[in-house]
């Protein structure tokens, strides 16, 4: 679909923002593409997401500061708003998101891997909010998200400097999960999704929402999220099959759902 790639491999989609000329920067026709991807992933077929950039070189080097140059007040605004929207779908996905970030992942390239569940980046991975040296804020969730995932402090730090970081240290303050050779980044990528896809699904997506709602609210009431979710499990076939095979002696007899 116009600057994005999607393909189905299993129970696992992938998403490959494909725009290389520009090293893969998100313009409106970009974010309007991966809005109709991700609106179009089957969620009755599809256990997790990877998200992705096209080449060797970029994951993302931001929103398109050319696109950028010439808004208005209302216009930043408005794409603000369009980035966000899509952001905050990623974020919201029922199943778990992983981001494969294969080089550059800047500005909003940074964001929209901050929407993702997990971050996987590959050695020559380059992070950064640079926009205060363009003159602007993030405005796709950065100064939010960058705060939660490394803290107050570090996302602060980043942020009021414009410095971009390379992957190790990225690994070292938390901001990424594994780091792995560019060529392996895929693969695991892949074998990280397939094995999330292997568990049962209902209690996957329980999880995700547990903790990303639970993360929104006080201790209190975030355990009570957990209570609930912890107790619909009990009406699934996959607990129902997961119990009863770890109890059953002759695991031949339990048949699966
Ligand atoms: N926007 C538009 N075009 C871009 C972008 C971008 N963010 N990044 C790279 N390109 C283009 C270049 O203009 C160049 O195009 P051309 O070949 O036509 O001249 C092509 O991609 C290749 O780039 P370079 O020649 O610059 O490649 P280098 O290897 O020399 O450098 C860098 C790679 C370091 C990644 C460099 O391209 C760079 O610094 N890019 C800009 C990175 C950046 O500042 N990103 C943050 C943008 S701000 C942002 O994302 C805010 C998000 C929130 C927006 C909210 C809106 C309201």
């Amino acid at each position: 679909m116009g600057f994005i790639d999607y393909e189905v491999d299993g129970q696992v989609g992938i998403i490959t923002i494909n725009r290389p000329k520009a090293l893969n920067a998100l313009n409106s026709e970009v974010l309007k593409d991966l809005d109709a991807t991700i609106d179009a992933v089957d969620l009755d077929a599809i256990r997790c997401l990877i998200i992705t950039g096209a080449g060797e070189k970029s994951f993302v080097a931001g929103a398109d500061i050319g696109e950028m140059s010439t808004l208005t007040k209302a216009e930043g605004e408005a794409f603000g708003k369009v980035g966000n929207d899509v952001f905050r779908k990623i974020e919201t996905l029922p199943i778990p998101v992983i981001a494969a970030i294969n080089g550059f992942a800047l500005g909003g390239g940074c964001e929209i891997s901050m929407s993702c569940d997990i971050r996987l980046c590959s050695e020559n991975a380059v992070f950064g909010q640079p926009e205060v040296g363009l003159g602007i804020t993030p405005g796709f969730g950065g100064t939010q998200r960058l705060a939660r995932i490394v803290g107050p402090g570090k996302a602060k730090q980043l942020i009021y400097t414009a410095r971009n970081i390379k992957a190790a240290e990225a690994y070292r303050i938390g901001l990424v999960n594994e780091v792995y050779p560019l060529e392996e980044l895929m693969p695991q990528a892949k074998k990280m999704a397939k094995g999330i896809a292997k568990n049962a699904p209902i209690a996957v997506r329980a999880c995700k929402k547990a903790i990303n709602e639970g993360l929104e609210v006080g201790m209190d009431e975030a355990i009570v999220i957990e209570e609930k979710l912890f107790g619909s499990c009990f009406e699934t076939e996959d607990q129902k099959y997961g119990m009863a095979f770890f109890l059953d002696k002759n695991k031949e007899k339990v048949k699966e759902p």
